[in-house]
């Protein structure tokens, strides 16, 4: 589902039976662009958020594999507070939308899948910068 800021909820569909579920996740079919790096958090503390970044190019699908979260995206003008507690259900986030991780459940596990390797100089640390390019 495409929403009026640049992320889209994107249903990953399950393959399911009396054994359970199984979800594949492929580049260009159900993820669309080519998977590079894939990370996951855990040990999450809900005292303790996460994020507080936006990203000038990577792109990235966001999935709670286990408990749950609040995402909270913020593109400079609209804040949206995404509750993610299902592993069929994925977060494409585009670039330059700032991110936040919050109210982490117990046992949650955030998986993320990503278009590119890790580089630091890909990051917006600082809100007050993030604020400036997006008005640009
Ligand atoms: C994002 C949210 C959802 C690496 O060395 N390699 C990696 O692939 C990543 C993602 C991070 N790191 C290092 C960088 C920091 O020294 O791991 C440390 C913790 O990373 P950070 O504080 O950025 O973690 P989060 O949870 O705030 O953010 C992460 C991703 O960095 C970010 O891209 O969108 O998860």
């Amino acid at each position: 589902m495409k929403e009026k800021m640049d992320y889209e909820i994107i249903d990953l569909n399950a393959i399911s039976d009396e054994r359970g579920a199984l979800v594949a996740l492929e580049s260009f079919k159900n993820v669309p662009f080519e998977i590079k790096r894939i990370y996951y958090l855990t040990n999450l503390k809900p005292e303790l958020p996460r994020g507080f970044h936006a990203h000038k190019k990577l792109q990235q699908i966001i999935v709670c594999m286990s408990g749950s979260f609040d995402l909270i995206l913020d593109d400079g003008k609209d804040k949206q507070i995404i509750h993610l507690d299902s592993p069929f259900k994925g977060v494409l986030i585009k670039s330059l939308i700032w991110r936040e991780m919050h109210n982490f459940s117990n046992g949650c596990v955030l998986m993320t899948i990503a278009s590119d390797f890790y580089d630091e100089s890909d990051y917006i640390r600082s809100y007050e910068d993030f604020k400036k390019l997006v008005s640009l």
